[in-house]
C-alpha cells in the first residue's frame, strides 16, 4: 500500500531545530506516513508548495507573531491550489486562539496543547472520513463554516510518548547552517510558574510534566553517539525544578562519559534550594550557562507579576554560580502595566550590580511587549492592551519593538542610554585608553545620570574603531 504523505511546516526562520514537529511527528505510524519536514529556516516557501502537491494532510505549528500571518498567506496560497487537503495548525497561538485559526477559510483544523495523541487521531478520521467533533483537544470547522470546539484532551504522561526520532531531520545541515554543533532537546513540558504575564499556566495550568531521568539520559547518550554534538541547549521553560532529578542526569551523564557542555533555564529561587554540591555536579557533568528570568529588580513588580521569587534568591543564587563558575544570562522586564519609576530604576541598580559583581554574568534588559492571552491583561484591565480580533492583526503585534506603551519617551530614552553604557562599562577587554571613558560610564550607572552624553558617542567612535583588536563583548 502506497504510504501517505504528511508534511509538517515549521514557519519559523530562526536556527532552532523544529521539536514540534519531530514530537509530533515520532508517534506516527512510519509504515503507513511518509513524514516530510520542512521549514522556513531551510526551505523556502515554493518547495513547501512543491512539497504538499501530493501530500494527504499539511500540519502547521505557529509561535504568536507575525509568523502566524506568513504561515497564514502560505497556506491560503496552498488551499486555492489543493481544495481538498486537509490544513491542521497547531502549536503555542492555535492553543490560546484556536477559534481564531480555524475560523480562517484555509485552516480546516485546530489543536489544543500537546499534539501526540491528537494528531494520530485526526489523520485516522480523515482517512475513514469519520467526524472530529469527538477528538478531544481539537477544534473542528463544520462544512457551513461554523467551528465547533472540543473538550480538551487531558494531559498525558509524556513519558509514554515515543522517543522524539531526530533522523526525520537533517541535523548536520542545522549544524552547519548554525555554525555550531549544537544540538536542542526537551526534557520537560509546562512549568510549576504561576507568572502572569505568560503563556505557560494559561495553556499547561501550572502543571510541569518532566520526562524520567533514565530516560533522558539514555536518550541524550543515543543522539550523541549519533551526532557528536558539543552543546546541548535545553529548551525546557523550568529545567532545574526536581533536584532529584538534577542528581540522576548528571550522574548519568557523567557515568555515560558524555562529554559536551550544556545549558537550561533557572528561577532564582530554584537556584537558592539546589546546594553547592548539586551545582558542583551539574558543572562536572558539563553545565556551563544557566538562564534566568528574573523580570524585575522590584519586589513590588515582582509580587504583581505573581514571579513567587525574592531578590535574595537572585543574591544567592548568583553567588553559587560566581563559585561554580557558571555562567549566567539573566533576563530582567521593565515597563509592564502600570509598573511605577522606581520599580524601572531598581531594576537597573539590580542590573548594574549583577554586572559589577561578575562580569561573567550577562544581563538582558527587555521592554515589556504585550502578548496576547495572558492573565495579566485581566489583573491590568482592559486599558492600553489591544484586542486580537484576526489572526491578520498579528502583522502589527511587533514583537521585536522596544517600543512601549507603558513607557515615557523619557523612560525609554533612559533604558536605552542604560543599555548602551552598560555595554562596555565592566568590560575586561578594552585597551587602558578606554579607562577614563569605562570609569565615566562606571559613575553614570550608580548614579542613573545619562545627561551629556558626549562620552557615549566617543566611546561607541573608539569601540568601532577598536573592533580588530577587540574581540567583542567578553562578558
Ligand atoms: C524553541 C522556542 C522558540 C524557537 C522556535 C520555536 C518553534 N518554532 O516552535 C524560537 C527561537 C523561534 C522562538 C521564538 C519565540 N518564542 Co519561543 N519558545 C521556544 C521554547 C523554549 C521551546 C519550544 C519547543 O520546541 N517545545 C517543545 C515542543 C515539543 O513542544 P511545543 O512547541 O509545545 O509543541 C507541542 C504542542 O504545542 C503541539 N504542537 C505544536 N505544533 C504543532 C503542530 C501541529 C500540526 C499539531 C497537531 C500539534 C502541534 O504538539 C507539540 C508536541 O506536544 C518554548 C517554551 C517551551 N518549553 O515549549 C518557547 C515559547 C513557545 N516561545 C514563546 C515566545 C514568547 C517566543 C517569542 C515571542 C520570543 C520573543 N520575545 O521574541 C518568539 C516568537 C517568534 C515567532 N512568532 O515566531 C512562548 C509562547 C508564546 C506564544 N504565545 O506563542 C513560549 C511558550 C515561551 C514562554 N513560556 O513564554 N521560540
Ligand atoms: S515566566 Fe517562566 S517561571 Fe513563570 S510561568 Fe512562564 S515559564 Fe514558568
Amino acid at each position: 500500500m502506497k504510504k501517505k504523505k504528511i508534511v509538517l511546516y515549521d514557519p519559523s526562520s530562526l536556527a532552532i531545530l523544529p521539536l514540534a514537529l519531530i514530537a509530533i511527528a515520532s508517534v506516527l505510524n512510519k509504515d503507513k506516513y511518509e513524514i516530510k519536514i520542512v521549514h522556513k529556516f531551510i526551505h523556502d516557501d515554493e518547495y513547501v508548495i512543491r512539497q504538499v502537491k501530493d501530500a494527504f494532510c499539511l500540519g502547521v505549528t505557529v509561535l504568536t507573531g507575525p509568523t502566524v500571518v506568513n504561515a497564514l498567506r502560505l497556506c491560503q496560497t496552498i488551499k486555492k491550489q489543493n481544495p481538498n487537503l486537509p490544513i491542521v495548525w497547531g502549536g503555542w497561538h492555535t492553543s490560546l486562539f484556536p477559534e481564531m485559526c480555524v475560523q480562517e477559510e484555509a485552516i480546516d483544523i485546530g489543536v489544543v496543547g500537546l499534539g501526540e495523541s491528537t494528531f494520530p487521531k485526526i489523520l485516522q478520521c480523515i482517512e475513514e472520513n469519520k467526524t472530529l467533533e469527538t477528538i478531544p483537544g481539537c477544534v473542528v470547522k463544520r462544512y457551513n463554516g461554523s467551528v465547533v470546539v472540543n473538550e480538551n484532551d487531558p494531559i498525558k504522561d509524556i513519558n509514554t510518548f515515543d522517543r522524539h526520532d531526530y533522523s526525520l531531520v537533517d541535523v548536520e545541515e542545522y549544524f552547519q547552517k548554525k555554525g555550531s554543533r549544537t544540538l536542542e532537546y526537551i526534557t520537560s513540558r509546562g512549568c510549576p510558574g504561576r507568572c502572569n504575564f505568560c503563556v505557560e499556566p494559561v495553556i499547561y495550568g501550572k502543571k510541569w510534566m518532566p520526562l524520567h531521568a533514565k530516560r533522558v539520559v539514555k536518550e541524550i547518550n543515543h543522539l550523541y553517539s549519533t551526532y557528536k554534538f558539543s552543546n546541548l541547549s535545553l529548551q525546557d521553560d523550568n529545567f532545574f525544578t526536581n533536584k532529584k532529578r538534577l542528581y540522576e542526569i548528571a550522574e548519568g551523564f557523567l557515568t555515560n562519559n558524555l562529554n559536551f557542555n550544556w545549558s537550561g533555564t533557572l528561577r532564582a529561587d530554584q537556584g537558592r534550594r539546589i546546594e553547592n554540591d548539586l551545582f558542583a555536579l551539574l558543572k562536572k557533568s558539563g553545565l556551563r550557562t544557566v538562564i534566568i528570568g528574573m523580570e524585575s529588580g522590584s519586589q513590588k513588580t515582582l509580587d504583581h507579576i505573581q514571579k513567587d521569587t525574592n531578590l535574595n534568591d537572585l543574591w544567592n543564587t548568583v553567588e553559587k554560580l560566581r563559585k561554580h563558575k557558571i555562567r549566567a544570562i539573566i533576563n530582567f522586564i521593565v515597563g509592564f502595566p502600570g509598573e511605577s519609576s522606581e520599580s524601572i530604576r531598581e531594576t537597573l541598580e539590580v542590573i548594574r550590580e549583577l554586572k559589577a559583581i561578575n562580569s561573567n554574568f550577562k544581563t538582558e534588559l527587555f521592554t515589556f511587549r504585550y502578548f496576547p492571552g495572558v492573565t495579566l491583561q485581566n489583573i491590568s484591565g482592559k486599558e492600553h492592551w489591544p484586542d486580537l480580533k484576526s489572526l491578520e492583526e498579528l502583522d502589527y503585534f511587533d514583537i521585536s519593538s522596544t517600543k512601549n506603551r507603558w513607557l515615557s519617551s523619557s523612560q525609554q530614552k533612559e533604558i536605552f542610554l542604560f543599555k548602551q553604557y552598560l555595554s562596555y562599562a565592566y568590560r575586561k577587554d578594552l585597551p587602558s585608553f578606554f579607562k577614563p571613558l569605562m570609569n565615566l560610564s562606571r559613575w553614570r550607572l550608580n548614579n542613573l545620570y545619562f545627561k551629556f552624553s558626549l562620552d557615549l558617542i566617543l566611546a561607541r567612535f573608539l569601540l568601532w574603531q577598536t573592533t580588530p583588536i577587540v574581540q567583542g563583548d567578553k562578558d
